[in-house]
């Protein structure tokens, strides 16, 4: 008879955990080769498969998402066992999945664990283009999507990520406070350092490097008698800690939608700034959220993490661009994002509403104040010039003319001179008549 053999180490494409073919993104505990744990909560897997099925190892009953070929996400709850994913078969070829498990958090405690892929006989999976840059966003139930309508996968983390083309995740929990007070909070100046919220062990920041670190934190501590001073001191030392893991994220501290700790939130970055680290930056919140953004008095609905993401992505791709160049298609678009006409850069080009005001805006970071030359890229196979106000940091400076090209393919470049700011500076091109802007492709901000 056939002795078991013992278990096979993973192989490339055996679609088992230890697969390399296999990305994981956040927090994920790899301890049990069998099943590894997703933590927090913005953790995810990608990978891609051939064949036309693909059933997920599970092993008691849990909640997760699931995205294949780029489709929008189906919710499974309550299954276990092995899962079936494609109840109805894919066509036979190449395809992608990406999958989400609903966070361990309040009354919830599903096992939210990965055990493996189960694939058609011979199909193997594939490894899917790594996404370089690491977006860490840290906070408490806003940050977690609570009350949005798929939690994790319909917050603002995860949607500015996205937009940005860039892996993501959400080192966040409901309740959670930055100060460990001392009638019980998630204190995240200690939480944010483990690999779960309630896991006493230590996260290894080895094994990614964030590029930009978002903090929305301070709502919770109000009602935990956290004071101002122990705020600030608490949020000084975050930052420094999180420094010393990240030695060149750009960290974003925000003024919390509810406006708690402004201040205090405000002198700790400038403590940072005047110790010598320039990459921390407090970052306003003023107007993002709408009354109807709003689920309840705190938590954005899922229109409020769109208007989130809607401000946010343009500024974070101002700190993700050290070339200086800044796409149109991550910038704000009073339009739409098209990619019918070639040649553009990236992955398109804002197509305006053809309306005076309908306006694209960019944020650019630089690192010193003053002179800068600005090039922006465009196709206007109109045969009229469209005029445009040049309007940087609120304020207008210059009118441009948009010059007819001979077809919407004929990208040219227009280059202009401005004053900026240090750090992010808002670039806008406002359209004065009826026709609109251009296609715009991109900006080039020559650093400094
Ligand atoms: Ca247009
Ligand atoms: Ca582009």
């Amino acid at each position: 008879m056939l002795t078991p053999a013992s278990p096979a180490a993973a192989a490339p494409g055996d679609g088992s955990p230890g697969d390399t073919n296999i990305s994981y993104l956040g927090r994920w505990d790899k301890t049990s080769s069998t099943f590894y744990a997703s933590n927090w909560a913005g953790a995810y897997l990608r990978t891609g498969f051939t064949g036309t099925t693909v059933r997920i190892r599970q092993r008691n009953s849990v909640e997760f998402w699931a995205s294949i070929d780029n489709r929008p996400f189906v919710k499974f709850t309550g299954v276990s066992g092995t899962v079936n994913l494609t109840p109805t078969p894919l066509a036979a070829g190449n395809h992608t999945l990406v999958v989400n498990y609903r966070q361990r958090a309040g009354s919830y405690n599903g096992d939210a664990v990965f055990g493996g892929l189960v694939l058609d006989a011979g199909a193997t999976t594939l490894a899917l283009p790594v996404r370089p840059k690491v977006l860490e966003f840290v906070g408490d139930s806003i940050t977690a999507g609570t009350l949005s309508s798929n939690l994790a996968l319909t917050d603002y983390g995860w949607l500015t990520g996205e937009r940005l083309g860039t892996e993501h995740t959400q080192i966040a929990i409901g309740g959670a406070c930055l100060v460990a007070a001392a009638d019980g909070c998630w204190g995240m100046e200690q939480r944010y350092f483990k690999i779960d919220a309630a896991s006493s062990a230590n996260w290894d920041f080895s094994r990614y490097q964030a590029n930009v670190v978002v903090i929305n934190l301070g709502t919770n501590d109000v009602g935990h008698s956290v004071t101002g001073a122990q705020f600030q001191s608490s949020y000084t030392a975050f930052l420094r800690n999180i420094r010393a893991r990240y030695p060149v994220a750009t960290i974003l501290a925000l003024k919390t939608f509810r406006g708690r700790y402004i201040t205090e939130t405000q002198n700790a970055v400038t403590a940072v700034n005047n110790a010598g680290d320039r990459n921390v930056f407090f970052v306003n919140t003023d107007g993002w959220l709408t009354a109807d953004g709003l689920a309840d008095a705190v938590h954005p609905n899922d229109l409020g993490h769109q208007q989130i993401t809607n401000r946010l992505a343009p500024i974070i791709a101002g700190y993700l661009s050290p070339s200086g160049r800044y796409e149109a298609e991550a910038a704000t678009c009073d339009g739409t994002i098209d990619s019918n006409h070639t040649g553009f850069s990236g992955s398109g080009f804002c197509n305006g509403t053809n309306a005076i005001g309908a306006a694209v805006q960019f944020s650019a970071s630089v690192a010193s104040a003053g002179s800068t030359t600005i090039a922006v890229r465009f196709a206007n196979a109109t045969a009229a010039v469209r005029p445009a106000d040049l309007i940087v940091n609120g304020v207008r400076v210059q009118a441009v003319s948009f010059e007819a090209t001979a077809t919407w393919t004929a990208w040219t470049t227009k280059t202009l001179t401005i004053q900026v700011n240090a750090g992010v500076n808002t670039i806008r091109f406002s359209p004065t008549t009826a026709g609109g802007l251009p296609n715009i492709d991109y900006l080039d901000v020559t650093p400094r």
